[in-house]
């Protein structure tokens, strides 16, 4: 297979640092050397690489942007390309790398005690405790806000009850990041750790996306945590505040999955003959690839600006609902031009495009689908909330 060439065609390059670009190269290396030989047997096997697990945090990857308490202390243009650098690879390792930083990790450097810190961060960072996030619900998607997970005070602890839906690496993490209600209809979160009674997972198996990634369900029957596990956040605002760096890492990711999609179009459609002649000679073939060409590059700029905004702290919630719903929707159109111009050996394991694809369903419907971050942007130009 031809070596992996990253399109760059605004030479944006130039405007990174040096630092930035060490820690984008060495991520590219390790995902050609560790991750592109085995992920399709992954995926087709529905299996996670656990084996990588200690090279990530080897590499400064879990929890990048923290300072402090063992975590690498990037910045978040560095963080951004960590994510595109894994997705390239699968849009499965992002996912683990991202809850783990930005979901699970964030919260308690953000609103946990400095007793929580020092008990979770460094083992988190270390790769020796997995962490998840629970905040959708089987009945609570899209509008979370409804949710009816209920943490009911009684003495010095609380107790929850109730479900959360499709969480990433939920059933080989050892603590949970669980949003509920209180006696005040309030929105809290505790730091949930998995051995407490009344905490059981249920793994979900059968799906034909994210499949090198673990998906669950968290049960809460009676769950007794004690208050002091509490996050000092309380509403949506608290959940949301992870979302947003969660949410911006993907603006990241999928880029890293379109690029890797564009190569492989590239490549294939200059090496494949039909009519006596490659197919990139034809000019409806020419004009796949200069979409994919164009996007990725534009793709490119909004990513690195917006990381820029957000290493000075500029960056808003809907800025970064726009990079996650462009930068997402066209990866996905990417994975699906490049499964046509590779024909039918597009569908099979033995190419990226047809796993790209089927992962970016996923990838386009978490952290706020498509159609919510329109919303979100359609609030913000016209004032007017349009999701009720
Ligand atoms: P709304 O009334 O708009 O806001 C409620 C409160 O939250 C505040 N807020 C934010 N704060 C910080 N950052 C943001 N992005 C915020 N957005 C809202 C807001 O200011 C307000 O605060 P306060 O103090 O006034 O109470 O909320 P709403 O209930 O009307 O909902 C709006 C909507 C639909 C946009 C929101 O609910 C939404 O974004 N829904 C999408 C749900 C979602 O993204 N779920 C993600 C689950 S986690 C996941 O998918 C992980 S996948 C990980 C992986 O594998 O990589
Ligand atoms: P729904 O909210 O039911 O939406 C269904 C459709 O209705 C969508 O097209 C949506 O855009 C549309 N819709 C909904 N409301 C509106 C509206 N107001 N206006 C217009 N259209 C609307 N959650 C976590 O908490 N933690 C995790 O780690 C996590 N990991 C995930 C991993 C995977 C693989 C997947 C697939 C999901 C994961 N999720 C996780 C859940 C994810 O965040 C939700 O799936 C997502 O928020 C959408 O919710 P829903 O699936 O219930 O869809």
């Amino acid at each position: 297979m031809k070596p992996y060439e990253a399109p760059d065609f605004l030479n944006i390059d130039e405007h990174f640092s040096s630092e930035e670009r060490m820690i984008r190269d060495t991520l590219r290396e390790f995902v050609s050397k560790e991750i592109i030989p085995t992920i399709s047997t992954h995926y087709e096997n529905g299996t996670f690489p656990t084996d990588l697990i200690p090279q990530l945090a080897e590499l400064g990857t879990l929890g990048s942007t923290i300072q402090g308490y063992e975590c690498a202390g990037v910045n978040y243009t560095s963080y951004g390309l960590i994510m595109q650098e894994l997705e390239r690879g699968d849009s499965g390792i992002r996912s683990f790398v991202s809850v783990q930083g930005a979901l699970c990790m964030y919260p308690i450097y953000a609103f946990g005690s400095e007793e929580h810190k020092k008990k979770y961060l460094p083992k988190m960072a270390k790769g020796q405790l997995i962490g998840c996030f629970g905040l959708t619900e089987p009945d609570f998607g899209s509008n979370p806000g409804g949710m009816i997970t209920r943490a009911k005070k009684d003495g010095a602890d609380y107790i929850l009850n109730g479900a959360k839906m499709w969480i990433t690496n939920g059933g080989m993490a050892g603590v949970a990041i669980v949003w509920a209600k209180d006696d005040n209809d309030k929105i809290v979160g505790f730091i949930v750790d998995r051995d407490l009674k009344g905490f059981s997972v249920r793994n979900i198996e059968k799906k034909f996306s994210l499949k090198a990634s673990v998906t669950s369900e968290l049960i809460f029957e009676d769950c007794r945590v004690p208050a002091s596990q509490m996050l000092n956040v309380q509403g949506l605002k608290g959940p949301f505040a992870c979302l947003n760096n969660a949410r911006y890492g993907i603006s990241w990711g999928a880029l890293g999955a379109s690029m890797a999609c564009y190569d492989e179009a590239l490549n294939y459609s200059k090496t494949r003959i039909q009519f006596d002649k490659p197919i990139a000679s034809f000019q409806l073939v020419q004009a796949k690839l200069v979409e994919m060409f164009t996007d990725i590059t534009l793709g490119q700029l909004l990513a690195l600006h917006l990381g820029r905004m957000k290493d000075k702290d500029q960056a808003l919630p809907a800025h970064i609902s726009m990079a996650k719903m462009k930068n997402v929707s066209n990866a996905l159109k990417h994975a699906r031009i490049t499964r046509d111009i590779l024909g039918a050996s597009g569908i099979t394991y033995e190419y990226q495009c047809g796993r790209h694809m089927l992962n970016l369903e996923s990838v386009n419907t978490y952290e706020g689908t498509e159609d919510i971050h329109r919303l979100i942007l359609g609030h913000h130009i016209t004032g007017i909330p349009a999701f009720k």
